[in-house]
């Protein structure tokens, strides 16, 4: 590897001096990196040091926590509540807004999955964080939950870390797409995938099938659509799907294609949680040139009402989550 390989330390340095990038974010995104680092090695281990399988307890959104759960958000919480630069932080495995005793000085609120698509874990698979930063909108000594429910819209830093074959490291800060490949040698992140761009078109979707029948006849007719590979409308698509949110869209992102998890009868507003899993990889496929979008509105314009609101979604190269929609609203084209 060349010396002059670009570390995830050096870019947030040049991003700082290139693009006045705020140095307390660049700070915290030291801290998330740092935090990748220890969840990589804890997730690859896992097996071996007694970390995988259950805690019994169910968290905030009803799901049965396993202890790579836990352990991943102690981790997270550890590497931001002591900065001084966040205020809130709302975490999936945490019940309320985890409020931090900071000052006024403390100029930033964190979303985050500590652990995405943890029912991988036990098999080894890939797994996921995923986090947004939004500027504090209060002064006082304490964070507020309103600081917390905001829209998409209003994040100014947001990415994700796939733990996979790799571990890679996406985010943006409203300008380029940015990835990071982590050197277990050096104990670094170097930069792999540079001004990442979401292809306007692909050939791959994403979706749990096990559904099919609960989904609206809209939806089926499109996953039928685009499966048909005698269609004269378009190239066949191909099915991959990890369990994995992050994983999923990663590969959408790169690759280009559609990812989604729609409304069922029993789930009117899907499975996925609008603040710490769909509006950061919303932020990071818009900048990418994707889209994202419940089928019907742009995730990005949702204000959220509650720490673990739930929305449906549909992310990736721009072509493809509009033809979703017109499914959606219009059916089949003629
Ligand atoms: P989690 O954060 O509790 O792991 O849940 C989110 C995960 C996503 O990673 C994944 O896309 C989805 O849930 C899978 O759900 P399903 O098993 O219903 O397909
Ligand atoms: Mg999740």
């Amino acid at each position: 590897m060349s010396t002059q390989a670009i570390t995830f330390n050096r870019h947030l340095w040049q991003q700082h001096k290139q693009f006045n990038q705020p140095i307390g974010l660049s700070i915290l995104m030291t801290q998330m990196g740092f935090a990748a680092k220890i969840l990589s090695r804890e997730i690859g281990l896992a097996a071996l040091a007694g970390k995988l399988g259950l805690v019994g307890e169910k968290n905030a959104t009803g799901d049965t926590q396993k202890k790579l759960d836990v352990f991943s958000n102690e981790v997270v919480i550890d590497a931001f509540s002591d900065t001084g630069l966040v205020a809130a932080i709302a975490s999936e495995e945490l019940d309320q807004v985890q409020l931090i005793e900071c000052g006024g000085d403390a100029q930033y609120i964190l979303c985050i999955d500590p652990l995405d698509g943890s029912s991988n874990t036990d098999t080894g698979n890939a797994v996921g964080t995923i986090f947004g930063f939004y500027r504090r909108h209060t002064t006082g000594y304490c964070g507020t939950e309103a600081d917390v429910l905001r829209q998409g819209a209003d994040l100014i830093t947001a990415g994700y870390i796939l733990y996979g074959a790799s571990t890679i490291l996406v985010y943006s800060c409203g300008g380029s797409v940015d990835g990071f490949t982590l050197d277990p040698s050096v104990g670094e992140f170097m930069l792999s995938h540079p001004d990442i761009h979401c292809p306007t078109e692909g050939k791959i979707y994403s979706a749990n099938l096990s559904y099919y029948c609960e989904w609206r006849p809209q939806i089926q007719t499109l996953v039928d659509y685009l499966g048909d590979s005698q269609s004269t409308h378009h190239p066949p698509y191909s099915m991959r799907y990890s369990g994995a949110l992050v994983a999923d869209v990663h590969r959408i992102l790169l690759e280009g294609g559609l990812y989604f998890y729609p409304s069922t009868h029993q789930q009117p507003d899907g499975k996925l949680r609008l603040l710490y899993e769909n509006a950061p990889l919303a932020f990071v496929v818009e900048q990418a040139g994707g889209l994202a979008s419940t089928g019907k509105q742009r995730i990005l314009d949702i204000k959220a009402d509650s720490i673990h609101q739930r929305s449906p979604l549909v992310i990736g190269s721009a072509s493809a989550v509009t033809l979703y929609e017109q499914f959606l609203q219009e059916g089949a084209p003629v």
